[in-house]
């Protein structure tokens, strides 16, 4: 069996889609209420990725400016016909609703996109059989509207794509199709040929720990599907293993002639109870055909050896061009400029919609990708306030907020989840102020401090302002579809940024089926940072 990295694309990267082209691979996942949307990553040898750009560069592709938390891009699915890269994606919750994109060269630029009439619902897959017409399957959930939550299980249409309409016919209402075997929200459809059969996939059970794939073949893109004897043929359902809520999968045949499944799953910690603190991420695992059907493998756990660094020192003024800032509802260009060797942001007017706790911060952000991260900044808050922030939603975020107040600076560690909010507050003198944060698994033992998820420190200085229990910012406990961003953002006047480090690393277990923290990493890591220098020499 092939010994791939997993998570794959770590970090904030749910609902991925893959395609291959000419021996290269593009990757898509979704972003939700972020702009840029949906990152496009590259790889020609399914192991080493890189962010080459994201499809939305420009708001109006998407029009999440004002959507809802929960709501906005949803589940793109990327295709290639005769030279052109399609993603088909759902903006929930938004007047773009269904929207189909085109681009030559999968790092863009893409087109504004149109919008496809005629499909409602969310998850948009699309396929062409052999005369060239194209259908559009998806899950018929609907996101609003008089039938708000209500599911209509699996829907096909076939659609005209340069008209952006489902077939200008009275008969072709969406057509249901096989929908699983009866669990809950079938979800997350891709159609596929291989010999005589059309496959159709899913993931049902819901997004959550009960999520999983599930397999049907038949003679035609349209059906008649009859579902796989052992369905879901993938679920970490009920196990002990590693990576959990494995579903939504696409497939694809590997460098070396076989096939894989990448799929969205989450490395929660703790005990019984257990969290996520990255969110939902993108996952692989090989896939063997037995009698005709996708035998998709377990998936292990196989974290990259090493550390991985992003230093921005903002002396490149085109430091904010890297395809790996978000924003919230807006592009990261509209929330900051880099200038003179430093990120400026200028905090809000409106305190009530600008600041974390409102739908559009003055935040610019990265993905947590290591469940083991250090995260630091140096800021000048002498002409206002703001630092650092770890973003779910803005009902759930944590940051170390730094304040001039003439010959000092007043630092506040601010916990908010679910509207609730505590703070800690130190005084350090005027100037430039070095702040962090540390995240790190908890100890695997039988406490209350391990049954928590990772352990955070925000640190101000020399000062540790506040040690916090990972759980309330994690894909279990937020409620968001969204995972970990963090970043750098002002609250009020203009605050200046002379660097934005982020350094993270995985515990690697030897043997990769194991998890990979053991009681012996736990106590190592226990009382003392993040890294060390000498951390990244033994590793890297
Ligand atoms: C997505 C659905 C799902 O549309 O979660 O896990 C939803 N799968 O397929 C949001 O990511």
């Amino acid at each position: 069996m092939s010994r791939r990295p997993n998570p794959l694309i770590p970090g904030f990267n749910p609902d991925p889609s893959i395609v291959l082209v000419d021996g290269v691979y593009y990757l898509v996942t979704s972003t939700f209420e972020y702009l840029p949307a949906i990152p496009v990553y590259r790889s020609t040898d399914l192991v080493t990725w890189t962010l080459v750009g994201n499809v939305a560069t420009r708001p109006e592709q998407v029009q999440v400016g004002d959507v809802p938390t929960g709501g906005g891009v949803w589940a793109p699915t990327i295709r290639h016909r005769d030279g052109v890269f399609y993603v088909i994606v759902t903006v929930a919750m938004t007047p773009r609703g269904c929207v189909v994109f085109t681009a030559t060269d999968p790092a863009g630029p893409w087109s504004d996109g149109t919008t496809i009439e005629g499909v409602g619902s969310i998850d948009p897959d699309l396929a062409w059989d052999g005369d060239g017409t194209a259908y559009v399957t998806f899950s018929g959930l609907h996101t609003s509207g008089e039938h708000l939550g209500r599911h209509l299980g699996i829907q096909q249409v076939r659609v005209d794509l340069a008209a952006g309409k489902a077939f200008p016919s009275d008969a072709e209402q969406p057509r249901s199709l096989w929908s699983g075997t009866g669990l809950k929200f079938p979800e997350a459809p891709h159609l596929y040929r291989r010999g005589d059969h059309w496959y159709l996939m899913i993931a049902e059970g819901g997004t959550e720990r009960g999520h999983g794939v599930s397999i049907a073949r038949g003679p035609s893109p349209t059906g008649p599907f009859q579902g796989h004897p052992a369905n879901p043929v993938l679920s970490a359902k009920g196990t002990d293993r590693p990576i959990q809520n494995t579903g939504h999968a696409d497939l694809v045949q590997t460098p070396d002639g076989g096939w894989a499944l990448v799929m969205l799953g989450v490395r929660p910690l703790g005990m019984t109870q257990a969290f996520s603190p990255l969110g939902r991420e993108t996952f692989i695992t090989d896939v063997e055909w037995v009698d005709g059907w996708p035998q998709p493998s377990p998936v292990h756990l196989a974290p990259r050896d090493g550390v991985e660094e992003d230093v921005f020192d903002f002396a490149d003024p085109s430091a904010l061009d890297d395809p790996g800032w978000l924003a919230v509802r807006t592009l990261p260009s509209s929330v900051a400029s880099v200038a003179g060797g430093r990120l400026v942001i200028a905090g809000g007017t409106g305190l009530d919609s600008t600041g974390l706790d409102g739908p559009h911060p003055r935040f610019v952000g990265r993905r947590q990708r290591h469940l083991t991260a250090t995260v630091s900044t140096t800021v000048d808050a002498s002409a206002g306030a703001g630092g650092l922030a770890a973003r779910y939603d803005e009902a759930h975020h944590f940051c170390i907020e730094a304040r001039g107040a003439g010959d000092s600076t007043v630092v506040t560690a601010r916990a908010s989840l679910a509207g609730l909010a505590q703070q800690w507050r130190a005084t350090l003198p005027a100037g430039d102020v070095e702040l962090r944060m540390e995240m790190v698994p908890p100890p695997v033992e039988f406490s209350a401090e391990a049954s928590g998820a990772d352990r955070i420190r925000l640190i101000a200085g020399d000062t540790v302002l506040a040690q916090l229990d990972g759980r309330y910012w994690t894909a279990e406990t937020t409620a968001s579809f969204t995972g970990r961003v963090i970043g750098l953002y002002a609250a009020e006047g203009t605050v200046s940024f002379a660097g934005f480090r982020y350094r993270g690393s995985e515990n690697a277990s030897e043997d990769r089926d194991k998890p990979a923290y053991r009681a012996s990493d736990a106590a190592e890591n226990r009382d003392k940072p993040a890294y060390r220098a000498s951390d990244a020499s033994e590793t890297s």
